[in-house]
């Protein structure tokens, strides 16, 4: 799945800004010019732009609608790309259905044909979470939403609503590009997707020199550049039919799995992160380039190496910014939620109404992120309830779609106590989530090192793979300072961290430390979650706390 790009065959025009919204029943069919709307900014949440609870807090249908024009050409396929609607959406134009999104966190791409003069475009997005949605939920009596995730549901058109050109014959409507490194060797396998009869390769180098140019989808690259974190060197692809054009760009890197270590270009790398969110101050989750660039300065100058994309898949900027600044990503899909329901998270009318969404997600996902050198792992779920015998089943479906598509190695997030998963022989690196002396043992950061000497020894011992902690944390309110270290202040967000992180030196095969969490972010209201969860290492603002300057020694110690 290629982004859309601007270039000499290809047009491209934004329909980014302000948008017509307003909340709709559930018959509403945009048949004609909504009426009694208001203005709504894109990409963003519309949360975030509310001022009164029940807009807000709106659960329901809304309708984002807005009216352009543009050349038409009868020589040229038009497409409509919406980067993410936020959540399931039909999509409409001049009140004729054009498709519908299955899912809020990946692309809606389709053919339109607009009219020459003025079309309208109606996007109707249902913000409702059940168990034929991902993330999951249940809309309880009166029309109250329930979940068991634990960040904010945010809605809206939350990155970019664009039309782009085609040519009618000899469009490159994908690239995959395969890199093989054995040895000296550097072998590069380029697959088109096109009608054309006539195509080209050209490879250029970081510095522009062409390093391959021909017709062949096979190359090999006698002095290849390899891509690491230290040295995220990216080549260019260049594919020409006589008819089109399309840049593509990807780096050279291998990752293996052994028994107890993570290999990248054949040496092992112990990844040192954080977990994500895309949430921001008034964008909520829409995609902000501001945002992406300070959170990337921040991971550098933390000298982080890795991020998960916890809980869903990002926009395709944030992959595109990891490439160029040396991050390397586990990439999640949006299967978060299934745990702790009554009745069993697993049961027939639960997560397995919600399989055949996740198998799609899955193959979107990998689709539309393969050639991003930064991808090193997928993440299939965030803490399913592995305890549940009915989970077996799922989890080696979906395990058996994923390998069909990848060679990456796979994981799951997992809080399951031990030895209670049902499923741990399936991943490649076994990855948990653990909050010791938080919400157990609270207050006790001694209670860390047996814990967590217990969970990392016994997994190893059992399944000899490779652990990554992909969540610890603790909430800390900024500003807030006690000694003895209490819970929520500075202090014990500093210390929790330092107990966490001696405990890991002591495991070789823990290859990584993903923190939990980068920045607060807004969660749904609830006790424990004062202006959301405050276990950001910078605060939402991407200001640091105290702890980030341990962070930044730690992570520069660690090669
Ligand atoms: C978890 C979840 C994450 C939560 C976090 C917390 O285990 O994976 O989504 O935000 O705990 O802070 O409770």
């Amino acid at each position: 799945m290629l982004y859309p790009k601007l270039n000499e065959k290809r047009e491209l025009y934004s329909l980014n800004g302000l948008f017509r919204y307003k909340e709709v029943e559930n018959e509403y069919l945009p048949v004609a010019p909504a009426v009694g709307t208001r203005l709504i900014a894109v990409p963003a949440s519309m949360n975030e732009q509310m001022t009164e609870h029940k807009h807000r807090e709106y659960v329901g249908k809304v309708l984002y609608e807005k009216t352009f024009s543009l050349p038409v050409s009868p020589d040229l396929e038009y497409r409509l790309r919406i980067g993410s609607t936020g959540h399931r959406a039909d999509i409409y134009l001049n009140g004729e259905k054009i498709g519908e999104n299955d899912n809020g966190f990946l692309p809606f791409d389709t053919e339109i044909h607009p009219a020459v003069g003025d079309n309208r475009l109606s996007v109707v997005i249902d913000n409702r979470l059940t168990f034929e949605t991902l993330p999951v939920g249940i809309i309880r009596e009166g029309g109250v939403q329930d979940i068991r995730h634990d960040f904010y549901n945010y809605t809206g058109i939350h990155r970019d609503c664009l039309v782009y050109t085609l040519p009618k014959t000899g469009a490159i409507r994908d690239i995959t590009v395969e890199t093989f490194v054995d040895g000296d060797e550097k072998k590069l396998r380029f697959t088109v997707k096109t009608d054309a009869k006539n195509v080209r390769y050209t490879v250029k180098d970081a510095s522009g020199s062409v390093v391959y140019d021909g017709k062949s989808g096979d190359a090999v690259l006698a002095d290849a550049h390899l891509w690491s974190p230290e040295d995220p060197y990216l080549y260019t692809l260049t594919v020409s039919t006589d008819t089109d054009r399309y840049d593509e760009r990807f780096g050279i890197r291998k990752i293996e799995v052994t028994s107890d270590s993570l290999l990248l270009n054949g040496k092992p790398i112990h990844l040192k992160g954080f977990g994500l969110h895309e949430d921001a101050p008034f964008f909520g989750k829409g995609n902000s380039s501001v945002i992406n660039i300070r959170t990337f300065e921040l991971l550098k100058w933390i000298n982080a190496n890795c991020i998960r994309t916890s809980h869903y898949p990002y926009a395709e900027e944030i992959l595109d910014l990891a490439d160029e600044y040396g991050i390397l990503v586990i990439d999640e899909v949006q299967a978060v939620g299934i745990n702790w329901w009554r009745g069993g998270s697993f049961a027939e009318d639960h997560a397995y109404k919600t399989l055949p969404l996740h198998k799609r997600c899955i193959e979107k996902l990998i689709d539309r992120d393969k050639n991003h050198p930064s991808v090193i792992m997928w993440s299939l779920a965030n803490e399913p309830a592995t305890e549940e015998p009915e989970c077996r089943r799922y989890f080696e479906e979906i395990f058996a779609t994923a390998r069909s598509l990848t060679k990456l190695p796979l994981t799951v997030a997992e809080c399951t106590a031990y030895p209670d998963s049902k499923i741990e022989d399936l991943p490649d690196v076994l990855s948990i989530n653990r909050y010791f002396s938080w919400y157990t043992d609270s207050g006790e950061l001694s209670v860390i090192a047996p814990q967590m000497d217990h969970i990392l020894s016994s997994l190893y011992r059992d399944f000899k793979k490779p652990i990554i902690v992909t969540e610890f944390g603790a909430d800390t309110i900024a500003g807030f300072h006690s000694l003895p270290e209490e819970m929520f202040s500075e202090e014990y967000q500093y210390r929790f961290l330092e107990e966490n992180c001696k405990e890991i030196d002591r495991h070789p095969y823990c290859v990584g430390e993903l923190v939990w969490h980068f920045a607060d972010f807004r969660t749904k209201q609830e006790v424990r979650r004062p202006g959301g969860n405050k276990k950001g290492v910078f605060t939402k603002d991407r200001e640091p706390k105290m702890a980030a300057f341990f962070l930044k020694k730690r992570f520069e110690s660690l090669k």
